[in-house]
């Protein structure tokens, strides 16, 4: 089994149903356990696009971060949560679209992948509040002081718990 880390991320529709059922989707792949979820947080949208992190128009995001046990290999996770993303009504017209389900593999044990499909560790998560908030409460190792000191200006309200 490998531990990994998933974040969860919505701006579309009932984005708190949204999180919670694939939390509980992830929690039925094979050979998968959720450990835990974080909580549940509300995020100012940012443009991922630009290079830092920006503020963007559109509307709020609800981020989470879930820590999982797997013995599927990292591509076949991602095929996996690729498949929740569309049962969930997932459509992309286009590049950072609203989106009703966003599910993005952070970590996956130590692995380190450069393919076309996959980087691992996720290339872009310590620009990214909604990713290390979560991920520093549920995994207060993996994410350093320094590292949330560098997101701070980044709103992200906590909510509830996501369980
Ligand atoms: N996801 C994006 C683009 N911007 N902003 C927030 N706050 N949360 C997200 O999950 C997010 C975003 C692209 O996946
Ligand atoms: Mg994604
Ligand atoms: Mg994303």
């Amino acid at each position: 089994m490998v531990r990994a880390y998933v974040a969860l991320g919505a701006n579309l529709g009932d984005a708190a149903v949204a999180l919670r059922q694939a939390v509980k989707a992830i929690g039925r792949l094979p050979l998968t356990e959720v450990r835990q979820p974080s909580s549940l947080y509300k995020t100012a949208p940012l443009d991922t696009d630009s290079g830092g992190e920006s503020p963007a128009s559109g509307a709020d995001y609800l981020n989470a971060v879930v820590e999982i046990d797997t013995g599927l290999s990292a591509p076949d996770l991602l095929n996996h949560l690729q498949q929740i993303e569309q049962q969930a009504g997932r459509e992309r017209p286009y590049r950072n679209a609203p989106r009703t389900l966003d599910l993005d593999l952070l970590l996956y044990g130590n692995g380190r992948i450069e393919s076309a499909r996959l980087t691992l560790p996720h290339p872009r998560m310590a620009q990214r509040a909604f990713v290390l908030v979560p991920l520093a409460e549920i995994a207060p190792d993996l994410v350093g002081a320094a590292q949330l000191a560098a997101v701070a200006h980044q709103r992200i309200e906590r909510l509830s718990r996501l369980d």
